[in-house]
């Protein structure tokens, strides 16, 4: 193997946002290519992304010639061919919980928020910008109303998610909450969401990761 990685990303996307913590959790060092999801009508529907990724969503990941995408599979992939540090726990039931919370930001709040659905909302409902934002600010706020419960009540959180150490958990929450940010939620009515974003946004692969960090922010 020779360990060559490139990691598709934009700065604001949750999605590369999680690829990029695990990468970072990870010790990878991946060459960046920046797909901008509002220039060029999208290049993420460019001809070129579109022959890597039919997806044309990103974030995707080479290794070595082989494409990942998936941010969730991205996370699984690294996390077997570098086992060290762990970002799943090592029993069946903490995996299970990890995976729980991370999939009720992964395929319950974020899909129904995407630009692809923004802009759908807008070409096929006329839903300006202030509608795209209630709609968003919805959705977010019934998953965190919903995650906050299941953290605050677990005597399995920690200082993160599960426990003391990041997990696929946080990988996912993090980024959320930078898009609930943007659309001017105060995370704080959550407070063990909060508490959990201030205590990993201090660790250094969650801080690096950050979109306000990236070369191609704007
Ligand atoms: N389930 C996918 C979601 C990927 C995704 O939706 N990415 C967004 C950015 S966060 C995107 O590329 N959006 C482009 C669009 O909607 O056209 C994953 O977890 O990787």
């Amino acid at each position: 193997m020779k360990d060559e990685f490139a990691l598709y990303g934009y700065f604001r996307s949750s999605a590369a946002f999680r690829a990029r913590i695990a990468l970072n959790l990870k010790g990878i060092k991946p060459e960046l290519c920046f797909i901008h999801l509002l220039k060029d009508g999208g290049q993420q529907h460019s001809a070129e992304y579109k022959a890597l990724n039919p997806l044309e969503l990103i974030p995707a990941l080479v290794h070595d010639g082989h494409l990942i995408t998936q941010s969730l599979a991205i996370m699984e992939y690294l996390d077997e061919i570098v086992p060290l540090p762990p970002i799943l726990p090592k029993d069946a039931f903490g995996r299970a919980r990890v995976r729980e919370i991370a999939y009720v930001i992964a395929c319950d709040i974020h899909p129904v928020n995407n630009l692809r659905v923004n802009q759908y909302l807008k070409a096929k409902f006329d839903a300006d910008g202030d509608t795209q934002v209630a709609w968003q600010r919805h959705w977010i706020g019934i998953g965190f109303d919903a995650l906050e419960k299941m953290l605050s009540l677990s005597k399995d959180t920690g200082a993160f998610c599960h426990g003391d150490t990041p997990t696929i958990a946080d990988i996912c929450l993090i980024p959320q909450c930078a898009n609930a940010r943007r659309v001017k939620l105060e995370i704080e009515r959550w407070p063990t969401i909060a508490r959990i974003e201030a205590h990993a946004l201090k660790h250094p692969a969650f801080a690096a990761a950050h979109p306000k960090n990236q070369p191609d922010a704007e």
